[in-house]
Parts: C-alpha cells; sequence; structure tokens
C-alpha cells in the first residue's frame, strides 16, 4: 500500500494529500510526530520532516515538491504542473512563493508557533512573531485576491499545483481560525472553488486533539 507520512496540519503534506486525491491515487494516511525523531522515520526521510512518501515497490520519496514531481512522472494523466513551458514555469514559480514566501512569513510564524511548538514542547508561542505573523497574512491575502481577480487559478488558465500549495497554507490556517475571509472577498471566492473539489473532503474532515476548528472550516458556503 501507499503510504504518506503527515502531520493534520502540515501545509507541505496537506498539498501532497490533495495532490493524490486530485489523481485519485489510494494511498494510507500516518501520523508522524517528527518530534519524536524516530530513527526508524529518520532513514526514510534523514531531514525527519513531512511529508514522505512510500510507494508499494519499496520506493521512498521525501520532500514535498520531490513527492509531487515524482507523481507527476509516474501518473500524468491528470497533470497539474501544465504543458507549456510558460505554464510550467508560472506554476512553479507561484508554488515555490506559498511553499517558501508565504511559509516562512505566514506558516512559521502562526501554525509553527501555535501548533508545532506546543505540541512539541518547545515553549509558549512567541507574541512578536504571531503580530509578524498576522501582518504578513494581511498582505498575503490581498495578493492571493490580486492573483484571483487578474486569472481564473493562481498561476493561470488552469488549475495546477500553485493552487493546491496555497489552499494547504490557507486550510491549515482556518483550522485554527486565523483567517479574516470577510477582509478578502476575491481571496475567499478562489478559496471556496478550490475547498469545493472532492479532493479536499479528506482534509475538511480532520480532526486533531487540542484545537477545534472554526464552524466556518468545513462549510461550503461559508
Ligand atoms: N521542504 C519540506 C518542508 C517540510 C516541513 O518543514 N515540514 C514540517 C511540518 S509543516 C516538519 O515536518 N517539521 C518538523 C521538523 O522540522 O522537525 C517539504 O516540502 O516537504
Amino acid at each position: 500500500m501507499r503510504i504518506l507520512y503527515h502531520l493534520p496540519l502540515s501545509p507541505y503534506a496537506r498539498k501532497v494529500r490533495l495532490v493524490l486525491a486530485e489523481k485519485r491515487l489510494p494511498f494510507e494516511l500516518r501520523l508522524e510526530k517528527t518530534w519524536e525523531r524516530r530513527p526508524e522515520y529518520l532513514a526514510l526521510n534523514p531531514a525527519g520532516t513531512v511529508p514522505t512518501l512510500t510507494e508499494e515497490n519499496g520506493l521512498v520519496i521525501p520532500h514535498s515538491n520531490t513527492i509531487c514531481e515524482y507523481l507527476d512522472e509516474a501518473y500524468p494523466d491528470i497533470s497539474l504542473v501544465g504543458r507549456t513551458l510558460g505554464e510550467r514555469v508560472e506554476i512553479r514559480a507561484v508554488t515555490a512563493w506559498f511553499d517558501e514566501r508565504f511559509a516562512a512569513e505566514v506558516s512559521r510564524n502562526l501554525l509553527y508557533e501555535k501548533t508545532m511548538k506546543p505540541v512539541a514542547k518547545r515553549g509558549a508561542p512567541d507574541a512578536a512573531r504571531l503580530r509578524e505573523g498576522y501582518a504578513a497574512l494581511r498582505l498575503h491575502m490581498n495578493y492571493i485576491g490580486h492573483l484571483a481577480e487578474t486569472r481564473k487559478y493562481l498561476a493561470g488558465a488552469n488549475l495546477s499545483l500553485a493552487d493546491f500549495a496555497a489552499a494547504a497554507h490557507l486550510s491549515a490556517l482556518d483550522f485554527i481560525g486565523d483567517v479574516d475571509w470577510a477582509a478578502a472577498p476575491a481571496a475567499k471566492e478562489w478559496y471556496a472553488r478550490i475547498k469545493s473539489r472532492p479532493s479536499f473532503r479528506a482534509l475538511l474532515a480532520d480532526r486533531v486533539s487540542g484545537f477545534n476548528p472554526p464552524p466556518h472550516y468545513a462549510d461550503l458556503d461559508f
């Protein structure tokens, strides 16, 4: 069986779950408490981060973008990385924007501080980091709104990995009640479209002990 090692609020694992579901590839989710640094898991992924995907044939694929590229090469029928060179460049650039810039400025300061840090017993959330995270999130929501107003999907005319990278980060932040949708109507309209896809259902059903998502989290008509 194909196994995805994950944490429910990891945006990188969420992105891979969405890609697997879009490609209709069955898989089993396995919770990996990364802070326990299990030697068996470090043998699969020396960085000790989630996600890691293992295939039935023994192939081990660490890191979310390596996994997404592998999935697109191995299962190209439903492609999420574009056809023309121009499309492929834009999809990679927008995906990197969310997985690097958005992650460093927003997810690191809000998701990590509020969820991972306390669970891994690394102390209480740092107030300065939270402030920085909220300020950055407001700017990023405007940028998402700008992209959504100027093109159908975030990286162009077609749905792509970039939409799933962005939606993965936002869905995890929405789970902890940190997204002010009323202040970002264009971003909300785009997110509602992505959230309504069947591939999103499993994410909306996630439950994490110690956290209560707001009622709108799983509501498609929020
Ligand atoms: N570039 C990696 C980043 C993965 C990552 O940072 N995952 C976080 C959870 S969102 C993690 O596992 N952190 C645990 C740790 O750093 O020990 C990827 O895309 O897979």
